[in-house]
């Protein structure tokens, strides 16, 4: 089984100068932390032996050398290049991904920019990268996505090839509703989708996923079972993975010699004084000037630190292109001199900042030789620099100061935790670091190492992986279930020969699909010629079954020769006969819990009530999904009470809840008509809970079908009731012999 990493950066970048090319492994984060983890996927015997990685290869390539570049990559690094322009990169990658993703996911509203023209590119470069995987992929392959940049790959993928295996990873933070609502509806709904046609969606803490879960219920109306999501055709899970380092890289980087090298030459420069360290790509999610704010009025308030402390601030540059980083660059560039201005001398500079790259020997040394690690971005998804610092204190000594709006705070607990915007905060916290006795600093430190050793880098991958896994054995069991190829062909063959037939039918749901409300769900002429001439089979009986109340069956039905069941079983037609009740029912409670559901009604806008005769129904399909999961609960509660007395019960239908008389189901209805025509061939379709009464009464040799890709006690399932229909047709296109048609009951 081979796993295609797909992320928007290879972990290689190529470059082209003056006709000459030049490959460079980047360094650090994701990509050598990962390759080095699907290194070891073959020699450990794991299911997944081999992999490929699909990106941008971080410049533009001129179209004469990319077939060159395609080669190199594919024989030496296992990458395959998705080549993109200049012109297209500014609008994808400088414009939506990093003008309108990420300052709005990172909660800065007010630095997003809604550009149509960048959407419009957001969604080509992702059908690009779409047609690169399907070069490559073959069956059997599991895709795994990564981050912001393809947050529509998946469902693009999942149109193409409906049963591979689809993980997406979201590497920065998923913001709460509020925020994730401010895009262009069509934006965020695809995005939404976009994401969805994932098998499994991973996020990197717990809140994360919990928001992406409340969009999805708020915006797409699915709700989840404990991160599953019922999409279309499948099963989509989002849960959580904490992306973790490669621990030992780090914790034995000072045995390395090169960094040995450095460590000492840092500490003959630092001398005894103590050394706070940060470090941060150029970007404003990381706090660098409220940082710079807290160190300044640290060294204002506490002046016995002056000429003992300096605090190295290493910045990374990135996205050069965008302006609001240069504007950055330089408000940090006059608060390094304004700090130093005011505060240095001769012989001390309190603030040492460097704008460059650095290997990963010097970082290293930084992280081993420094005291304290202040790690205080606005907003990040993770931030592994944190981590990095701890799993670097080799003999477990010195202190991380972390923001509590790191996603990497859920796991550093012992660290000391500041708000980046409280700058009095962060000077305390700055005074309190550097006086931590060291045996405190040890401690601390070494719980958090043992969960960084634990989970690390390959544990996370791994986890991942095995979950997605899981998710898509799921997904192959209940495939085995699909009603297609031969097992439809038997049945079609069974039908052909069978004397008499019964083909039990629920409605909404599984023959049209729902409204927003129940009057507009009314049955096309195509559907009804359908059932028409499916009922005019002799030796057919095509049965409605419903829960609807029987006035508007009969309205929709009446007189087609279709036999119906209302009102989930209290009334039953029989093919060209009068309604009548299955048994005796009272409805005289009616009026007491019409009351209760009015109130219910009252206090949740969009519900209304129906009225059945021997059922009431509250309908929220139009309401906020949040407020109706409260409502319901009440409403739940108030009727308990009156129902445990009266030979009632309540059902929990499709965004409806039922109250209705006891005894009464759809099993009843079923049974009535399989029990009066004793059929030879049984067909049982529908998607509610309600259908599941009769698939679990009806005797094994019958043909249940459950519509929608749900645990069911149905033999089989088709995915919607488009498929439905056109199965419908298929048997009404069934040729009967002369025989077999006259010896219909
Ligand atoms: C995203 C999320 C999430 C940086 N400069 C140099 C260098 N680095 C390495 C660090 C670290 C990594 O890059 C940066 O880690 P972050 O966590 O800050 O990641 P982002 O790049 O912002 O990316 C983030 C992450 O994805 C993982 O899911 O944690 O929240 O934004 O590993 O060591 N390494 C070297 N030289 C440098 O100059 N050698």
């Amino acid at each position: 089984m081979r796993l295609i990493v797909v992320s928007n950066r290879l972990h290689v970048t190529v470059e082209e100068k003056e006709g000459k090319l030049n490959y460079k492994q980047s360094s650090g984060g994701l990509a050598t932390g990962l390759s080095s983890y699907l290194e070891t996927m073959k020699s450990r015997n794991f299911e997944v032996s081999e992999y490929l990685w699909i990106g941008w290869p971080g410049s533009a390539i001129s179209a004469g050398k990319r077939a060159e570049v395609s080669s190199e990559l594919a024989s030496k690094y296992r990458c395959h290049p998705v080549f993109l322009s200049e012109k297209v990169m500014d609008k994808f990658y400088l414009g939506f991904c990093n003008k309108t993703i990420w300052p709005l996911f990172h909660y800065f509203p007010t630095l997003t920019n809604y550009s149509a023209e960048h959407w419009n590119q957001y969604v080509s470069v992702n059908e690009t990268f779409c047609d690169a995987v399907l070069e490559i992929v073959k069956p059997g392959d599991i895709v795994w996505v990564h981050d912001y940049q393809l947050m529509l790959l998946p469902a693009m993928l999942r149109k193409k090839i409906p049963d591979l295996a689809i993980g997406y990873f979201h590497h920065i933070p998923f913001p709460s509703f509020e925020i994730f609502r401010l895009l262009p509806r069509e934006w965020r709904n695809s995005i939404l989708e976009g994401l969805l046609g994932s098998d499994l969606v991973g996020f990197h803490t717990h809140d994360y996923t919990q928001y992406f879960l409340r969009a999805v219920l708020r915006m797409l109306g699915h709700e989840h079972n404990l991160g599953a999501i019922n999409c279309d055709n499948h099963t989509s899970v989002a849960d959580t993975f904490p992306i973790g380092i490669d621990y030992e890289k780090f914790n034995g980087a000072s045995k390395n010699p090169h960094v040995q090298k450095e460590i000492d030459e840092f500490k003959k420069a630092s001398g005894d004084k103590k050394i706070i360290l940060s470090v941060d790509r150029l970007d404003y999610t990381k706090g660098i000037i409220n940082r710079l704010r807290g160190y300044e009025l640290f060294l204002e308030r506490y002046p016995q630190w002056h000429g003992h402390v300096s605090l190295l601030s290493l910045v990374v540059p990135s996205r050069t292109g965008v302006d609001q980083y240069m504007t950055m660059k330089k408000q940090i560039e006059e608060m390094v001199g304004k700090i130093n201005g005011k505060f240095g001398s001769v012989s001390w500079t309190p603030l040492i900042y460097q704008f460059r790259s650095y290997s990963f020997e010097a970082l290293a040394a930084a992280y081993s030789a420094s005291d304290v690690g202040l790690v205080t971005p606005l907003r990040d998804g993770m931030n592994l620099v944190a981590k990095e610092f701890v799993a670097s204190k080799a003999d477990g000594r010195g202190v991380l100061v972390l923001s509590e709006t790191a996603g990497a705070a859920r796991e550093m607990g012992e660290a000391i935790m500041v708000n980046p915007n409280d700058v009095d905060e962060m000077t305390l916290a700055i005074k309190e670091a550097l006086e931590l006795p060291e045996e405190e600093q040890i401690r601390r430190n070494k719980e958090m190492q043992k969960r960084l050793k634990r989970y690390d880098i390959s544990r996370w991958a791994e986890d991942f992986i095995l979950k997605l896994l899981a998710v898509k054995a799921e997904r192959s069991k209940l495939e085995t279930k699909l009603l297609r190829g031969n097992m439809k062909k038997e049945m079609f063959e069974k039908y052909g020969k069978a004397g008499s037939r019964l083909l039990l039918l629920d409605y909404d749901g599984t023959l049209v699909p729902f409204a927003n409300s129940p009057e507009k769900a009314r049955p096309g002429s195509k559907l009804i010629e359908t059932l028409k001439k499916l009922s005019a089979v002799p030796g057919n009986d095509v049965v409605i079954i419903s829960g609807r109340e029987r006035h508007t069956l009969e309205k929709w039905f009446g007189g087609t020769g279709i036999g119906m069941v209302a009102e989930h079983g209290a009334w039953v037609c029989e093919k060209g006969g009068a309604w009548h009740a299955l048994k005796p029912l009272k409805n005289d409670w009616k009026h007491q819990i019409m009351q209760i559901v009015e109130r219910c009604v009252d206090r949740l806008p969009g519900a209304f009530m129906e009225e059945k005769e021997f059922a009431v129904v509250f309908h929220y399909r139009k309401s906020d999904s949040e407020l109706s999961a409260l409502r319901v609960r009440e409403l739940r509660d108030d009727l308990i009470h009156f129902t445990a007395n009266a030979d009632l019960q309540i059902l929990m239908g499709n965004k409806a809840l039922e109250i209705r008389c006891a005894g009464v189901s759809k099993e009843v209805g079923g049974m009535h008509f399989i029990v009066a025509n004793k059929p030879d061939f049984i067909l049982s379709v529908g998607d509610d809970v309600t259908d599941e009464d009769l698939f679990k009464a009806l005797p094994e040799t019958v043909y249940s079908v459950k519509v929608g890709v749900e645990r069911s006690s149905a033999r089989y399932y088709l995915p919607g009731f488009t498929e439905v229909n056109g199965l419908l047709e298929e048997f009404s296109n069934i040729k009967f012999a002369e025989k077999s048609a006259d010896s219909g009951h």
